[in-house]
């Protein structure tokens, strides 16, 4: 049995995820860990809202808000839809939590004592209306390169010159607008990357099952060369800047900067989850305490990947203790709404909350897994939406379920039948059943994610064509064993599908499961198919559930299509 830790990258604390966030992180970690628990692993899943930073604070201030209580909100707003999801996080932390808050000091200290962290004093925008500094991406203003009137602070996206805030002219602040802007001095303190580019490059090196994406943008950016970070800014709601357990001189108004504490809350996030269920977060993280036989696998967008193959290796390489580090990063590209951003301002794309109000989880883990964004950006459209769940969901899973199980019903008194002896259309079942089941389990293993889609509907196509060829509605009628045979192997079938389901569409996989009388979380199949068809014994009684998965009708995607569209 293996150990297996998990991590998706944190949402952001402030609104609900668009269905991009889900696809592009959560739910395929929630997959493979599904599929890792069933194959008889231990799987430690853990995620937690990304509270800090400036737009944590805007946005409890929109709301009217104090940003604890903001937090609080958000994130048990987070918590639940994620459930709703069937995301089944072991944890589903907070960076704001005192764990992570003692760990971010504790690295920033032993970084320092190690001399990789310097005092520099930075020249910073502070707004005098809005009695603030202003990060980067809250100053614009025209661009010094190509006169664009709207560059943000650190870049301008007409022509992609990457900028210094203190560069733009007639800058504004984006939170009130106002120009009354001054540059001052601000102290911080400064992840010295430099010092470990060697180390970041060894370490990404010793790396080989990255995804191709996550290899090609880790070593973009060691190529063009590290920078040394700033890793506190003058916030107030944040993990304070403490050393030694005292405020810093200095320091005493500055917080940690999002990104340095943010990735520290995978660990943080598993103490929390030590701290209320007992267990042993040391033996997931710290190598010296049993983690060296851990296999560690992140999930993520590509934005997110610079920071997870520079700066939190170097906080984890710089504080030179044995803490466990990833060893697979599974990163993906973004799904946008018919090639556009999704956009709350514009109600643009699907929310995660008004998609669980449009229709149960199953149907959206399914179209997000076959489709996901996983080697190129990919555009979410009902057409293609729709077509996923009526034809692979309804018309090829939920069809062979319901069929069989009703013929079986009302032919054979709602019980497994016995008789017969299964014949040469039973023996290329087994051997088709066999390949697929070995493909599947090695697009899982792979964590190719949008081929276990289509390697588990290739086995679901299967089932329905063993139906067709064999025919128990036209068997029954001269050979009441043969019958029984194809009816016995096909409800066998249907168990094993709920089995090989789970991982992707777990809510349907459980009603299936209940029908046949089958245990649920379910484990893994054998790869032998002969032996897991003839598992469920004759006389067993079953059930026929609802129909599994009502199709789309044209007119709601007519009306979602207009709901969804988002102003221009
Ligand atoms: N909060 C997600 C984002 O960039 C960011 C990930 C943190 S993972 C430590 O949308
Ligand atoms: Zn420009």
């Amino acid at each position: 049995m293996a150990r297996i830790l998990i991590t998706s990258a944190l949402p952001y604390i402030n609104g609900v995820k668009h269905l991009g966030n889900l696809a592009g992180s959560m739910l395929p970690a929630d997959v493979y860990a599904r599929f890792q628990r069933a194959r008889g692993h231990e799987v430690l899943y853990i995620c937690a809202t990304d509270e800090h930073g400036t737009p944590a604070e805007l946005a409890a201030a929109a709301a009217g808000q104090d940003v604890m209580t903001y937090c609080e909100e958000q994130h048990r707003l987070q918590h639940d839809i994620g459930r709703g999801f069937g995301l089944s996080w072991d944890w589903f932390g907070r960076s704001s939590s005192p764990q992570n808050a003692r760990l971010t000091q504790h690295f920033a200290e032993v970084l320092e004592d190690n001399g990789y962290i310097e005092e520099r004093t930075d020249k910073l925008v502070y707004s005098i209306d809005d009695k603030r500094f202003l990060p980067d991406r809250y100053i614009q203003g025209i661009c010094p390169v190509c006169g664009f009137p709207d560059a943000r602070g650190d870049q301008c996206d007409n022509c992609g010159s990457l900028l210094d805030p203190i560069d733009l002219k007639e800058p504004y602040s984006v939170i009130s607008g106002s120009r009354n802007l001054e540059v001052r001095d601000s102290r911080n303190l400064y992840l010295v990357q430099t010092k470990l580019q060697d180390a970041i490059r060894k370490w990404v090196d010793a790396k080989p099952e990255f995804s191709s994406l996550a290899r090609s943008i880790a070593y973009k950016h060691l190529d063009e060369g590290l920078i040394d970070r700033g890793i506190t800014r003058d916030l107030s709601w944040g993990v304070p800047v403490i050393r030694g357990g005292q405020p810093r001189t200095g320091f005493e108004d500055k917080v940690f900067y999002v990104w340095f504490d943010a990735p520290i809350e995978y660990i943080g996030a598993t103490e929390e989850w030590a701290d209320a269920t007992g267990g042993d977060w040391a033996r997931w993280w710290r190598e010296d305490q049993g983690a060296k036989d851990v296999r560690y696998v992140e999930f993520m967008g590509k934005d997110n990947v610079a920071f997870h193959t520079v700066s939190f290796p170097a906080t984890i390489l710089g504080s030179d203790e044995p803490w466990k580090s990833v060893d697979n990063l599974k990163a993906f590209n973004w799904l946008n709404w018919y090639g556009d951003k999704f956009s709350t301002s514009k109600g643009r794309g699907v929310f995660m909350d008004q998609a669980l109000e449009l229709l149960p989880s199953d149907y959206w883990r399914w179209y997000l897994t076959a489709n996901s964004p996983e080697h190129s950006d990919t555009a979410f459209t009902w057409e293609q939406f729709q077509g996923a769940a009526n034809k692979d969901l309804a018309d090829v899973l939920g069809n062979f379920v319901n069929r069989i199980l009703k013929f079986a019903e009302a032919r054979f008194e709602g019980k497994i039948p016995a008789g017969g002896e299964p014949g040469p259309l039973e023996d290329k079942l087994f051997a088709q059943v066999s390949e697929k089941l070995a493909d599947l389990t090695a697009q899982f293993e792979a964590i190719e994610i949008r081929k276990t889609a289509q390697a588990l509907r290739a086995l679901w196509v299967v089932g329905n064509e063993y139906l067709q060829e064999a025919a128990p509605w036209t068997a029954i009628k001269t050979d009441p064993d043969r019958a029984a045979v194809i009816v016995r192997k096909a409800i066998n079938l249907v168990a094993l599908y709920a089995r090989v389901s789970a991982p992707i569409i777990p809510h349907a996989a459980e009603v299936i499961a209940q029908a046949v009388g089958e245990p649920y979380p379910p484990t893994w199949p054998s790869p032998d198919a002969k032996v897991e068809l003839s598992r469920l014994e004759a006389g067993r009684a079953f059930s026929v559930p609802d129909v599994l998965f009502r199709k789309i009708e044209d007119d709601q995607v007519a009306a979602w299509t207009e709901r969804f569209a988002g102003k221009s």
